[in-house]
């Protein structure tokens, strides 16, 4: 019988038993400290406490309860050679899906232009923004962004995507590589971005590209937050090159008390909740990946390691 190591802090002990009644063929432990824990071969969960993995000799395999690895892939105690495997949308393709829409709804009906006015007492109507002239490009177009694109496209905005290998979306205008991403900019309303945290996006959306945005647009950034530069985000606010950022996700977590981001007028933050993992699924989809590793199948959701994601 395989050990499976549970961690998902307060809550390892909750999620320990929904595993366990899922899969009972599995000795299931979120103890650390139980007698049998330095014999588990699988560990299960999310953000471990630094050290914790090095705890765990017999590690084969890892299945993050997230979609997001970076975390993971730069820890020093996981032994490179062990796969990590992660979650494939389980439910959270739907709320991200919402969240942009916030973004976009904002964007389209003017809110932080009428909200500068409320501070003012001016009433000043503008004239509406139809859907079908809204342009939303998605930068990511994986498990998650994929969803998001393809969803706002049906409900009639003009979306635009972004990977890094070239993508087919039914409705969405999709592009790939840094010209790609380049001329995308150019032709954006609101900037979606879902990307994962990799070498190669940290420190993407600089000023260079931000700046490429036309005037007046929003940025909504919920993917890893280095891949956003606060300070030239900031700036282009400031100078009233872009209208609004709506950021759930950011450089450090939680965001410290002194970021000028948490008190800017045309910023909208949240704590990281823009796509929350949803147990069921999340049990499900991580006791089928399980199986399937102790069959020997193959597994869809490995991490590439060296790309990242
Ligand atoms: P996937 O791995 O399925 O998709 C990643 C997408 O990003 C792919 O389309 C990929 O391109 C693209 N991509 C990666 N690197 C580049 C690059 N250098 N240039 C252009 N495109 C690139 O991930 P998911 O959709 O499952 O999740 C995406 C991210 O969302 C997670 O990594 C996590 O960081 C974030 N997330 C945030 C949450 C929140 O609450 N804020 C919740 C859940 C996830 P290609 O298609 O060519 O491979
Ligand atoms: C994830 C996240 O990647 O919560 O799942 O950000």
């Amino acid at each position: 019988m395989e050990t499976v190591l549970v961690y998902a802090g307060r809550a390892s002990e909750e999620w320990c038993q929904r595993l366990a009644t899922a899969a009972p063929e599995f000795r299931w432990l979120s103890d650390v400290e139980h007698p049998q824990a330095t014999a588990a071969t699988v560990f299960v969960g999310w953000n471990p406490p630094p050290g914790w993995l090095a705890g765990l000799p017999r590690l084969r395999l890892v299945h993050a309860l997230g979609a997001g690895v970076d975390g993971f892939l730069a820890r020093t105690d996981l032994p490179p050679e062990v796969p990590v495997l992660r979650l494939l949308d389980a439910g959270m393709a739907e709320q991200m899906t919402e969240y942009a829409l916030l973004g976009v709804l904002m964007w389209q009906r003017r809110l932080p232009l009428y909200r500068q006015q409320q501070m003012q007492a001016r009433w000043k109507p503008w004239p509406p923004r139809p859907r079908g002239e809204v342009r939303v490009s998605v930068l990511g177009l994986g498990r998650i962004g994929g969803q998001v694109a393809t969803a706002l496209a049906g409900l009639g905005y003009r979306v635009a995507g972004w990977s890094r290998s070239a993508r087919t979306l039914d409705g969405v205008a999709t592009r790939h590589g840094t010209q790609g991403l380049d001329a995308l900019l150019t032709e954006t309303d609101v900037l979606v971005s879902v990307l994962p945290s990799t070498a190669e996006t940290r420190g993407l959306l600089d000023r260079a590209r931000l700046a490429r945005l036309p005037q007046g647009a929003m940025v909504v950034s919920a993917g890893r937050g280095d891949q956003l530069v606060t300070r030239d985000l900031l700036a282009l606010l400031d100078e009233g090159h872009l209208a609004a950022a709506l950021l759930d996700v950011f450089e450090t977590e939680p965001l410290p008390p002194e970021s000028p981001l948490w008190r800017h007028p045309a910023v909208i933050l949240t704590p990281h909740v823009a796509a929350l993992t949803v147990p069921e699924p999340a049990v499900r989809q991580v006791v089928t990946h399980l199986r399937r590793w102790l069959r020997g199948e193959t597994l869809p959701a490995v991490v590439d390691r060296r790309r990242g994601y």
